[in-house]
């Protein structure tokens, strides 16, 4: 199978500003009775990032299953949920606090964040559930966001928030709760200093579609999805290993690190293998080798030298 590239639009051809600008106008006047379900994406402005070394080669998943097969409880907990419930979830305007141990915290809108060296970083992603997707993100390194807000020699790990917003989110509504919010995750300060980590503000060419995290999200790719946290209001910079959603609310099946890992398995099921969604049908068998770090262990192994993976899991 040929591999995928999404349309490039010249990036000199876009002020990222006056897009989110006339994406903002458009909200205003086009009003909540445009929005039904399944259209989130016809919000989507076109964007574009440079090409990175990064990028792995391996066919696309298609942009259909990219954005109506996910995990995201805030808008409910079946697959095709957050697809069909985030309509009403209007993203913007939107900023991101930075705060906790840095010289100079701040908060960034997300016209400041679309202008960030933005580049095209097609990337696995591995669901702990036992499947997979390789998927074209635009984005720019957390590194460089962090480098403006200067982190003192005490912040050892960095941890992120996402909104709580019940009122568009109706999977943070009614009797039964999944989770509880606001849906936090954290990360070690050198794996969020890592260039292979970054904030994800598009794909496919787009802004990003609500379902995905909308305006910005998390991607780290040599860990379980669930790492990578979506719509993401507050970062901050802390000294002691910050709490996540999912160790929260399992802590013997969910760790804090939660790499890729196909020689640890899940305490219910393995993690050998997986199901590339959109391979062979959408539901395509477990039939790939699940590598280490999620393919990524030349760029991320050293993190972790002399730590036992299986503890630490
Ligand atoms: N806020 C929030 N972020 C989240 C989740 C969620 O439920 N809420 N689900 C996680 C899980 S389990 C996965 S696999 C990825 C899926 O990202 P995708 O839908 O863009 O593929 O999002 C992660 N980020
Ligand atoms: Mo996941």
């Amino acid at each position: 199978m040929p591999v995928y590239h999404p349309p490039r639009i010249a990036a000199s051809e876009i002020t990222p500003r006056e897009i989110y600008m006339s994406r903002r106008k458009f909200m205003g006047t086009a009003a909540a009775g445009l929005v039904v379900a399944g259209a989130s994406s016809a919000l989507a402005a076109p964007l574009a990032g440079s090409p990175s070394t990064f990028s792995t080669d391996e066919t696309l998943t298609p942009k259909e299953a990219v954005t109506s097969y996910n995990n995201f409880y805030e808008f409910g907990t079946a697959k095709s949920d957050p697809a069909q419930n985030s309509g009403q979830f209007d993203p913007l305007p939107w900023s991101v606090k930075v705060d906790g141990l840095v010289g100079k915290p701040r908060e960034f809108g997300m016209d400041e964040l679309i202008k960030m060296p933005l580049e095209d970083r097609v990337y696995r992603l591995r669901c702990v559930e036992g499947w997979s997707m390789v998927i074209p993100w635009i984005g720019f390194p957390l590194a460089a966001l962090l480098d403006q807000v200067e982190p003192l020699g005490s912040a050892k790990y960095v941890s992120f928030e996402t909104i709580v917003r019940p009122e568009q989110m109706p999977g943070q509504t009614g009797f039964f709760q999944p989770l509880e919010w606001p849906y936090v995750e954290g990360l070690r300060l050198d794996e969020a200093r890592h260039p292979l980590t970054i904030l994800a503000v598009g794909l496919y060419g787009e802004t990003l579609p609500n379902q995905n995290g909308a305006p910005i999200r998390l991607v780290v790719p040599w860990k379980y999805g669930f790492k990578s946290i979506k719509s993401i209001v507050k970062i901050s910079l802390v000294e002691e290993q910050p709490q996540t959603t999912w160790k929260n609310s399992n802590a013997r099946e969910y760790g804090f690190y939660s790499n890729v890992n196909p020689e640890v398995d899940h305490p219910r099921w393995s993690q050998a293998t997986e199901q590339r969604i959109g391979e062979g049908g959408f539901f395509s068998v477990a039939n790939r080798p699940t590598l280490k770090f999620n393919g990524y262990a030349d760029e991320v192994a050293s993190l972790y030298e002399g730590m036992d993976l299986k503890a630490n899991f």
